[in-house]
């Protein structure tokens, strides 16, 4: 049974074999009937009938528990067939799943084995039973109590000698009761070494947002979408991954508003929805959402905006009456310095830039100029960039202008990814240091919170790489395979001398251990948790109650809650200062502390449990007093500068229509028409005909930055509408041409949206 890490021969991308891909047209509207059968059929298949009926009736409905989906929030009107969206059923499916990863399970298959599998195919394999633990030369895992792996954890992180050696991930399924407890253990432990699944994801919101507006939230509320009169949608695919959304956009079209939407690609969803919750919906056309397509290329959004605004300025040189004046000087600071900036910039240049057509752009512009609502809503499309931070703060300076910020019907939406992403930054999971916030632990808890700035996700994969990280924890999420530079992040993990995964489902994490790996598992949102409930904050700020109702997929899972609690305990002792393990048993406690650490948590659990409450955002008020001076601020940002060799392209690494990050649910990528196979490569198709590429044609994707290249092997051309020279591949298979040391200047944030690769043809190598 024993083999050393090498000899384990562990594969940290999988197989690269193709699947049997079958082409279709893209669809050109979303949802409908065909989403409702294609949600009931994942539901049947994973739970059965009277279980799948039982699940989806509690589903996003009050008292019922939260969609373990996305973060966009829910109506306080409900229609009866709940809060429905296919996606949604598919993240519950995949959590209430029959099948079982049990004890016989490790048994049977070597951790090596596992490791050659897909992520489908291990995602696939169901719910975690038991504790389980692969000792240091081990090829299997094998069971253990849960007392013994608290005894394990302790011991392992006494071993080390300074705290700043652990490393604590926190994904965003969390609730805020097991995040704010799992701060707690690692500030108390010594550390603020809190990696987070936002730094890849909408840290370039906070940062951006927070400079700008003085809050790293968006402004708007769901109602707000109603009183719009323009909805901005850049970067962003809500078919797939925020559908409930397509019923705020539709609404904002049945009351006049326009909606103009941003993306290299003509995402479905975003050309017409049919709304499965409405009879028209399942039977008739549905309604059309995008007025103003703007196909630009990647990473072209601040040309664009820039030129947007240029021309906008022109007209309000000309005509007046385009930017509000009255709240720019009232409100923000920094517009001659913007505006003269602006002059710098040809139009022609920026145009070049853009690759969109300019009589599209000046349709954008016209309708801008008549209208004073204005919405933006965005997501990872101008997050994962090495500008990401300017994107976001351009989008800003032209809300700016407009005066939409803090009024009915206009602000930011960042929408944001995992379902309490934003609630676990709010309690406490961050990187950065903040007195104020360390003042506050140490008059609730009695303990000095450290004061040195921890890692975040970039820095955290290179001090394990370097050995100077030596412990791994997670609480939930599937590190290894949402990180970027899947080979690099791989023998981190694996230079640790223990990771320890809190998960529901077994995932490829699990499967690149350090010399020791656990694995803890837990219940899922949708699960019976001894009659106690969670909370959660959603996209727009509102915290609210979840409460599982099903029963939980095994009698030996604990809470995350209880599992932090009892680390906590195991380390420092029944006899701590914090009451371990009274607050891993009573959530109205731990809810008491967050009310004493954060403010706006008043009366926190009786709030919570009637109908949930908004948390203070003012600049949702247009209040910027917290910001230098008062005003919120314009900001100066530059184009790009990719300096691509005629053999580069840029490539975005994106999710298909079957996946929730790393879950794969499926093979489908319905709305785009590709079916069966996730090694694919979009490519423009007349460049595809230029270059001698046919549909199908073998290839590997290569990288190379600073003299290292990186590969992913085996992708198929797809020949498809997407812009010269751009190019499109699914996230987690293309991440390990993603190196490590890319990020966006201030937020860190991976460019797993703007990775210069070369196209390496099979038969020439
Ligand atoms: N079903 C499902 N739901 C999910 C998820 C999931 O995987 N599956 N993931 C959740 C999470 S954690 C997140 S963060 C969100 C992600 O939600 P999205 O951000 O919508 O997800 P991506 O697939 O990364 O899509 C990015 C979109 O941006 C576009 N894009 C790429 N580069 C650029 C660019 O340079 N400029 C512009 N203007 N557009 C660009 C792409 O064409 C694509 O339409 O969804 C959440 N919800
Ligand atoms: N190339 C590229 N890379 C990316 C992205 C991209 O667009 N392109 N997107 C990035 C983004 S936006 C994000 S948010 C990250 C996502 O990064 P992560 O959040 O780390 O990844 P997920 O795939 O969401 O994690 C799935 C695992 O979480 C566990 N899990 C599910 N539910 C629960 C629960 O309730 N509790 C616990 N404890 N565990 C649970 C399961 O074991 C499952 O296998 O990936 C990032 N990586
Ligand atoms: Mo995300």
């Amino acid at each position: 049974m024993k083999s050393t890490t090498e000899e384990r021969k562990i594969s940290a991308v999988g197989p690269v074999e193709f699947t049997d891909i079958i082409l279709k047209e893209p669809q050109d509207y979303a949802a409908g009937l065909p989403a409702v059968k294609i949600a009931l059929g994942h539901a049947m298949k994973e739970m059965g009938l009277a279980k799948s009926i039982a699940t989806l009736a509690k589903m996003n409905q009050k008292g019922g528990f939260d969609c373990p989906g996305c973060a966009w929030p829910d109506p306080d009107y409900r229609s009866n067939l709940g809060e429905f969206c296919e996606n949604g059923v598919k993240a519950i499916a995949e959590e209430a799943t029959n099948k079982r990863v049990d004890i016989d399970f490790f048994q049977k298959y070597t951790v090596e084995k596992m490791s050659h599998w897909t992520d489908f195919q291990i995602g696939k394999s169901g719910r975690i039973t038991h504790p389980m633990i692969l000792r240091e030369g081990n090829t299997h895992y094998e069971p253990i109590s849960w007392e013994e792996s608290f005894k394990i954890i302790a011991q392992e992180l006494k071993s080390l000698d300074h705290p700043d050696e652990g490393i604590f991930y926190t994904s965003g399924r969390s609730s805020n009761e097991a995040a704010f407890l799992y701060g707690l253990f690692i500030r108390a432990f010594g550390t603020n070494n809190m990696p987070d699944c936002s730094n890849m994801c909408h840290e370039s919101s906070g940062a951006a947002l927070f400079q700008t507006l003085g809050i790293g939230k968006g402004s708007v509320t769901l109602e707000d979408f109603g009183d719009t009169e323009v909805v901005m949608v850049i970067g962003q695919n809500p078919g797939t991954n925020h559908p409930r959304m397509l019923s705020a956009l539709e609404k904002c079209k049945g009351n006049g508003g326009k909606v103009v939407t941003i993306n290299p690609l003509r995402e479905a969803a975003l050309v017409r929805f049919k709304n499965p919750q409405e009879p028209k919906g399942i039977v008739g056309g549905g309604t059309a959402i995008t007025d103003h397509f703007l196909q630009v290329s990647i990473n072209q959004d601040v040309p664009l905006l820039k030129l947007i605004i240029k021309k906008l300025a022109k007209i309000e040189a000309s005509e007046g009456n385009v930017f509000d004046h009255e709240f720019i000087k009232k409100h923000t600071s920094g517009y001659e310095d913007f505006l003269s900036d602006l002059d710098q910039y040809q139009e022609e240049d920026l145009l070049k830039m853009t690759g969109v057509e300019e009589n599209k752009i000046d349709e954008v512009v016209q309708l801008l100029a008549q209208k004073k609502r204005v919405i933006i809503c965005w997501a990872m499309g101008l997050t994962q960039h090495k500008n990401g931070v300017d994107n976001i703060r351009e989008c800003v300076n032209l809300l700016l202008l407009k005066g939409s910020i803090g009024k009915k019907g206009s602000g930011t939406c960042p929408v944001r990814g995992h379902s309490n992403v934003q609630g676990d930054r709010t309690v406490g999971i961050t990187h950065h240091v903040s007195q104020r916030l360390n003042d506050a632990f140490e008059k609730t808890f009695q303990f000095k919170p450290p004061t040195k700035e921890g890692l975040d996700v970039v820095k955290c994969i290179k001090a394990m790489h370097d050995g100077t990280a030596k412990i791994f924890v997670a609480l939930g999420g599937n590190f290894l395979s949402a990180a970027p530079d899947t080979n690099y992040t791989s023998q981190a993990l694996q230079n640790c001398q223990l990771t320890v995964s809190i998960s529901t489902k077994l995932n490829r994490t699990h499967l690149i251990p350090g010399k020791t790996s656990l694995i803890l598992p837990t219940l899922g949102r949708s699960e019976e948790d001894k009659n106690r409930f969670v909370t959660v904050e959603n996209s727009m700020g509102k915290v609210h109650q979840s409460q599982g109702r099903l029963s939980p997929s095994s009698d030996h899972l604990m809470s995350e809650p209880e599992i932090v609690a009892n680390i906590g305990k195991a380390y420092f002792g029944e006899n701590h200062t914090i009451p371990w393990q009274k607050l891993g048993e009573d959530y109205n406690l731990i809810r008491e502390k967050i009310a004493h650490v954060f403010t706006g948590f008043d009366n926190y659990t009786e709030r919570a449990k009637k109908a949930g409450f908004d948390l203070p955002n003012h600049a949702r008020k247009g209040d910027f007093s917290k910001l230098p001076g008062g005003t919120a601020k314009f900001s100066i940002n530059t184009p790009p500068h990719h300096k691509l060799t005629k053999e580069e392209y840029m490539l975005m690494t994106i999710r298909s229509h079957d996946q929730y990050n790393t879950t794969i649910y499926g093979l489908d990528d319905r709305y785009r028409g590709i079916y069966n196979e996730r090694r694919i490569v979009m490519m423009n198709h007349q460049e595809a005909i230029e270059k001698g590429f046919k549909t199908f044609d073998i290839v590997d994707l290569a990288s190379n930055y600073n003299g290292i290249e990186r590969r992913a092997e085996n992708f198929l051309i797809i020949p498809y509408d997407i812009p010269r020279g751009n190019l499109a591949a699914y996230f987690p298979e293309a991440n390990v041409l993603i190196p490590h040391d890319q990020y966006a200047d201030i937020s860190y944030t991976p460019i797993s949206k703007s990775v210069k690769v070369t196209i390496l043809k099979k038969e020439e190598q």
